[in-house]
């Protein structure tokens, strides 16, 4: 006989997750951090005139060389990601792209093997209109080709962008993108500029429930050049319009804020420990002004409730600095245009 009680029970929790559906891939359980060539090379084409801002195989393989040698892989940065201008201007005559052949010309593959025996990850770029943002070749019409020729060599992040193309187009595109992706059986990180072009560019609301199922990652706002002003704007887009992004940010897909990183996290729930009975946050206090400023969190503000109290910990420093009950208040002093990252483990 079945059981009425569990059947509503089932049914309650399918449509939970019907809900709440997201891409889930395995991939990016934590924001994804690493390098890529825009920000500063930006299309670096041209490297007879402009050597110092050459996109090519050895400023790839140099910054993988940084990443393993210099720490920066133990601090968590992973993907090293070609942006624009890779390509020739013509596809081979398969109909599949082809690495510009005097700044890439081992080819592709190599470069991700390179990148993979330093346990490293390896991204790349594309658009979905028939050419780049910079007038390479483009992934309209190509899109299986395309998609399996990056699962072939290897990479295992796509940066897709949304230059040049209508509002319905993209709306369609990123989703049949995603599938091609999918079908290739390589996971690889799909990162869409979907929402900015929707935003920005037509001047619509992007649907971040259709966008957060079909991406692992999606850009928000403009694109981060090498400078403060760049940065904090970012920053304050996000401090903006965060009661309508915060719901959809979270293991497997994120806001991306474009090249810079756990800004965008203010108060989060934080993933509980084995044993934890008690909710907790972490709590990252950003200050992009001018001036020095004294802030009070009180634990209790955020929900949380246990009566033995938490531990503070500084992020940053990984010390535990005090424990303190639920209705106790930190003070912070948070320097100008710096951050401090606590989390409260319950005691
Ligand atoms: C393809 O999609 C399914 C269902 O969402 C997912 O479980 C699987 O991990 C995806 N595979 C790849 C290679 O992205
Ligand atoms: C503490 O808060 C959590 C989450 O809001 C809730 O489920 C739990 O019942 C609360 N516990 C107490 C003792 O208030
Ligand atoms: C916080 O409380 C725990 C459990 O009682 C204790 O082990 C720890 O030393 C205390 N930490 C501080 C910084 O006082
Ligand atoms: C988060 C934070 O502390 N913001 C402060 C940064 O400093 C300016 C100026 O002192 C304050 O107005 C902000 O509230």
């Amino acid at each position: 006989m079945p059981d009425c009680n569990n059947i509503v029970r089932a049914m309650f929790f399918i449509s939970l997750f019907g809900y709440a559906r997201v891409l889930e891939n395995g991939l990016v359980r934590t924001p994804p951090m690493g390098w890529m060539s825009w920000g500063y090379y930006m299309c670096g084409a041209d490297c007879e005139q402009n050597p110092d801002k050459c996109l090519d195989e050895k400023l790839i393989l140099s910054v993988a060389d940084t990443f393993y040698n210099e720490g920066y892989q133990e601090a968590g940065f992973e993907y090293i990601i070609i942006d624009d201008c890779w390509s020739e201007h013509h596809r081979d005559r398969d109909g599949r792209l082809v690495p510009d052949s005097l700044r890439f010309p081992n080819g592709m593959k190599y470069i991700s093997d390179y990148i993979h025996s330093r346990n490293l990850k390896f991204g790349m770029y594309t658009n979905v209109a028939d050419v780049t943002c910079m007038r390479y070749q483009g992934s309209k019409g190509h899109f299986k080709v395309d998609a399996d020729t990056f699962a072939q060599w290897g990479v295992d992040y796509i940066k897709v962008d949304g230059c040049f193309v209508g509002e319905q187009y993209l709306n369609n595109a990123y989703i049949h993108f995603g599938g091609y992706l999918n079908k290739t059986n390589r996971p690889m990180v799909y990162s869409c500029s979907w929402p900015y072009y929707i935003e920005f560019i037509h001047n619509k609301k992007p649907d971040y429930p259709t966008i957060s199922k079909h991406c692992n990652l999606w850009r928000n706002y403009h694109d981060v050049v090498t400078s403060w002003s760049a940065v904090k704007n970012i920053i304050q887009h996000y401090e903006d319009e965060y009661s309508g992004l915060e719901k959809y940010h979270g293991p497997g897909h994120w806001n991306d804020p474009d090249m810079i990183d756990y800004i965008t996290l203010w108060v989060k729930p934080r993933m509980p420990r084995k044993g934890d009975i008690y909710p907790s946050y972490s709590l990252a206090l950003v200050n992009v002004s001018g001036q020095k400023r004294t802030i009070t969190v009180r634990p209790s503000n955020y929900g949380l409730n246990c009566t033995d109290g938490y531990s503070v910990m500084d992020i940053f420093s990984k010390r535990f600095l005090k424990n303190i009950t639920f209705e106790d208040s930190i003070d912070v002093t948070v320097p100008s245009e710096d951050v401090i990252l606590y989390t409260l483990f319950p005691l």
